[in-house]
């Protein structure tokens, strides 16, 4: 639902170097003089004046001379109010009043005796403030680590059946994911395909790009394609799932073309997401054999992604029906938290478990908009400036106070998409603007 409510667009203007109005001076002791309320906008000291009791000539209070003009009234401010602090600040001080106001008349006389004004003048012309409660969806990049040995080209068929097991729970909760393979193999050994001869060594196969590499809910026949990628061939002896994943997550993940090899733009860029969390999915018939320790291998796994790694194990659980079990996948899934079924059990309803349960791990941090936000600052670019933006009602600023980023509008999406900042299960997530 879209809730209008009545207030122009803000023209922001540099700091003035004036002295007050005539009414200001009167009544020194308030922190507002000449009739302002006082408001704290996350941190930022304010004086709102509405429409109704600004004169011409009006100013600031010294102590506030950050100035903002909006039809609705002018906003005081002891520092440069970033945009969403401002938007938030009108919406708080002026959201209430439901007038439009005359409009236009702000600009005129403003930027004066310190010349540190700037453009004000041009004069809103009326609009409205809207919020909107967004639509949640949820994010996971999901990375396959597939032993391509010789005793497991029954199980790369059996995957590559169950790919609509694995695809119907994701679809349906209309998740957000990367879907990405690679191997067990870290050295070139035979004749295995993609690229690689086997030795893929984190890299998403196939690494000579034939073939879609990250897979998403567009890629074109997504089953087949999936499908395509699960049969990486049977070539090596030497399983080393977890260095692979390791790898892949790590610095491939920042690369788009890994420099060590002949194959061009065979990185990993753009399958990891700071909006999803990460979930890799082991299936090997034998023992992993990477030179890592535990429980290092399992914390340089999660290093890659500080707590948001699951792992998952299709392995040889103790006792099953292959000569090795996979105590080390089983430890790491132990440790980062995910579920283990047995490589010997029929793979559908595996792959339909684990599905569901990616669904169930991805990151709720996707929030889709119905409509278009508007260019509330009229910089002619839709973004986080734009917007201010609510977590269960508590507004969350797009940057986070030690840096990094809470949240981006991605105009793709049409959504905000939460990076270091997850919101918690159940949360609601609302977005308002100004036009
Ligand atoms: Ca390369
Ligand atoms: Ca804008």
């Amino acid at each position: 639902m879209r809730i209008d409510w009545n207030i122009a667009r803000a023209l922001a203007i540099a700091a003035l170097a004036a002295g007050c109005s005539t009414a200001a001076s009167e009544d020194v002791a308030s922190a507002c003089p000449g009739g302002g309320s006082e408001l704290d906008v996350e941190g930022y000291g304010l004086c709102a004046y509405p429409s109704a009791i600004i004169e011409t000539g009006f100013r600031c209070p010294t102590t506030h001379a950050h100035t903002y003009f909006a039809e609705s009234g002018v906003i005081c401010s002891t520092d440069a109010l970033p945009d969403g602090v401002l938007q938030q600040a009108l919406l708080q001080a002026f959201g209430a009043t439901g007038g439009g106001g005359e409009g236009g008349s702000a600009g005129s006389g403003a930027g004066g005796a310190g010349g540190a004004g700037g453009s004000a003048g041009a004069g809103g012309s009326g609009g409205s403030c809207s919020t909107e409660t967004l639509a949640g969806s949820r994010a996971i990049d999901v990375l396959f680590v597939v032993d391509n040995s010789g005793s497991m080209s029954p199980v790369q068929g059996a995957l590559a059946t169950s790919a609509p097991d694995l695809l119907a729970p994701l679809l349906a909760a209309d998740v957000d994911f990367h879907l990405g393979v690679t191997t067990t193999g870290m050295t070139p050994k035979g004749a295995c395909p993609g690229g690689a001869n086997g030795g893929e060594a984190g890299r998403l196969f196939p690494v000579e790009g034939s073939a879609p590499r990250i897979l998403d809910a567009a890629t074109a026949d997504l089953a087949q394609a999936f499908a395509n990628n699960v049969n990486v061939g049977n070539c090596h002896m030497e399983e080393e799932g977890l260095t692979a994943a390791i790898l892949a997550t790590g610095t491939l993940a920042g690369q788009q073309d890994d420099p060590s090899t002949p194959q061009a733009g065979d990185g990993n860029l753009g399958f990891l997401r700071p909006e999803a969390n990460l979930a890799v999915v082991f299936v090997s018939d034998e023992e992993d054999q990477s030179r890592c320790a535990m429980p290092g291998c399992a914390q340089q796994l999660d290093g890659n992604k500080p707590g948001r790694v699951r792992a998952h194990a299709i392995v040889g659980l103790p006792a099953s029906c292959v000569p090795s079990a996979g105590q080390r996948y089983l430890d790491v899934v132990a440790t980062l938290g995910g579920t283990s079924a047995s490589i010997c059990d029929p793979m559908g309803p595996t792959m339909a478990a684990l599905g569901a349960q990616l669904a169930a791990d991805a990151a709720p941090t996707v929030w889709r908009f119905a409509g278009a936000p508007a260019d509330a600052n009229g910089d002619g670019t839709i973004d986080e400036q734009d917007l201010v933006v609510t977590v269960d009602g508590t507004p969350v600023d797009a940057q986070a106070a030690g840096g990094g980023t809470n949240w981006v509008y991605d105009a793709a999406r049409n959504a905000v998409v939460f990076h270091g900042l997850v919101p918690a299960a159940g949360a609601a997530v609302e977005a308002g603007w100004c036009n």
